[in-house]
């Protein structure tokens, strides 16, 4: 194990009841480095039995004291283990640099969103209530909120640390017990993540991790009966796998699959403000972001100006090994570098207005540089395929009708952005946008811990982050009382 990660626990065993366990098939996958496609290690291969074992700890919690904690008590838990997320940021940023290939400052910025999710979950605990209603003479009608149960926690590669922040967060804070299936390219940080609860005073089997593969471990988890609701986030063609499996035992799902995000730039859009977030929203984390801007809609009267503006910002773009910290580090893996360099490929026909530098690259690493197309048409496959790598497509447009058109052309509908002054324009396009969020005059909003998050289309169903997802990891009885 490179001594870079200084880990104070074993990758290479599961974390169920509060035990670091080996997978019972004692087995384990390669642990490698994205920025030099070194192996530095080994993690779990847990599944089937591990998963089983993992449930019937979480069932053990709910029947025990994590069942019994109340709302206070669940919230607090969670600002202890914002405190100790907040004591490691540095180490967890390293681990995550290393582990997923982002630039060290990106990472930190993860860590930092983890510990705001925690504060966000602890502080909403004990503030999530029923309602009365109103009803026939004689009676009292109440609606209680109450934990799903069991809770399944399938999580991608690209931003463990937030993601796990928006899931596992929502759900301990709701009473749940949770089961967390890391990816098998990045799992380290939600290893550390449990180790770090458990130290904060989390009951022993209400987090529990089961690294391994997602057709193993993860197809497990999805089908297991004892599990009571599943949150994804991943492909389209998982999250399609996961939703049958789940309804196969009538389990609620989450799915947040990603997406074509668009950003219109209208003829009287401040560009100077607009600059910075056209392109940092294509390139952050090298473009793996399931909220990545791939799609730049302009105006025509300025298509000139934002190509030449963005050409000379991705001419200046940097790419380079996780810990050097520069603008874009590598891919997650040989895979995703090949899936991404076959799009590039796809674009061939494509005017390239621009690429980034590749400064010191090792050898190994899973680089590609960052690619900025123009003059792109809407039918074109980068146009409407989720490429996941940092290549964004410039797409012009001659008015209004047009660019909402070109926006809500694609199968997805996760984020999208209004870059004008015309607040009336503002207004009617914010309506007419297919898109789970829409920005006017920014991509993002900084992140956004508060506000609901999730798609329409295939970009999956359901909300994360902000108050509404505490609705989603719970249920809803209603109890009506006949008192006479
Ligand atoms: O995703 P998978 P992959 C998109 C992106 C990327 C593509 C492939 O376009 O190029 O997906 O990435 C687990 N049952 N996104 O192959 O397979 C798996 O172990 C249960 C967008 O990595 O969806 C991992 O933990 N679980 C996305 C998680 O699912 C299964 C983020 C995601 O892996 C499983 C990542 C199964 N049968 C990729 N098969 C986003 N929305 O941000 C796999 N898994």
């Amino acid at each position: 194990m490179t001594q870079e990660l200084d880990l104070w626990f074993d990758p290479a065993k599961c974390l169920i009841n509060g035990q670091w366990l080996s997978p019972s098939g004692g087995q384990e996958l390669p642990l490698s480095d994205p920025s030099t496609g070194a192996c530095i290690g080994a993690i779990a291969r847990g599944g089937a039995a591990d998963i089983d074992a993992a449930v019937a700890a979480a069932e053990a919690a709910l029947a025990g004291d994590w069942g019994r904690a109340n709302a206070v008590e669940r919230g607090r838990v969670l600002f202890r283990l914002q405190q100790l997320v907040l004591e490691k940021v540095d180490h967890l940023a390293r681990i995550e640099a290393i582990d997923v290939g982002k630039p060290l400052k990106q990472a930190r910025a993860d860590a930092v969103a983890l510990a705001r999710y925690l504060e966000f979950y602890g502080g909403a605990a004990d503030k999530l209530h029923g309602q009365t209603i109103p009803y026939l003479d004689g009676y009292t009608v109440y609606t209680l909120r109450e934990p799903h149960g069991v809770t399944g926690h399938i999580v991608p590669w690209n931003y463990p640390m937030q993601i796990i922040g928006r899931s596992v967060g929502a759900a301990l804070a709701t009473g749940n017990a949770c089961v967390l299936k890391p990816a098998e390219d990045a799992c380290l940080t939600a290893l550390a993540f449990a180790d770090l609860a458990r130290q904060a005073g989390l009951p022993d089997g209400a987090l529990n991790v089961v690294p391994g593969l997602g057709s193993e471990a993860g197809a497990a988890l999805t089908a297991h009966p004892r599990v009571h609701h599943i949150s994804f986030t991943g492909s389209v063609a998982t999250g399609v796998h996961v939703q049958t499996a789940a309804a196969q035992n009538v389990v609620p799902v989450t799915l947040e699959l990603g997406g074509k995000s668009p950003q219109l730039v209208f003829e009287d859009a401040d560009l100077e403000a607009a600059l910075p977030f056209l392109v940092n929203a294509g390139i952050q984390n090298a473009g793996q972001t399931c909220s990545a801007s791939s799609r730049i809609l302009v105006h025509r009267p300025r298509l000139d100006e934002v190509t030449g503006l963005m050409a000379a910002r991705y001419g200046a773009l940097k790419v380079g090994p996780a810990l050097a910290d520069l603008d874009v580090g590598p891919l997650i893996s040989a895979r995703q570098e090949s899936i991404v360099s076959g799009f590039l490929d796809r674009g061939a026909d494509l005017e390239k207005a621009a690429e980034g530098v590749l400064r010191d690259v090792p050898e190994g690493g899973n680089y590609v540089r960052p690619t900025l197309f123009a003059g792109v048409t809407p039918d074109h496959v980068l146009a409407r395929d989720e490429i996941f790598g940092p290549v964004q497509v410039i797409i012009p447009f001659d008015d209004e009708d047009e660019a909402i058109e070109i926006a809500n052309g694609t199968d997805y509908g996760l984020v999208a952005s209004i870059w004008t002054r015309d607040g009336a324009r503002q207004m009617r396009a914010a309506k007419k946008i297919r898109s789970g969020q829409v920005f006017i005059n920014n991509y993002g909003a900084g992140g956004g811990v508060e506000l609901p998050f999730g798609g329409t289309g295939r970009s999956g169903h359901g909300r994360e982050k902000g108050f509404e997802a505490l609705y989603g990891f719970t249920t809803l009885k209603t109890v009506a009382a006949y008192h006479g």
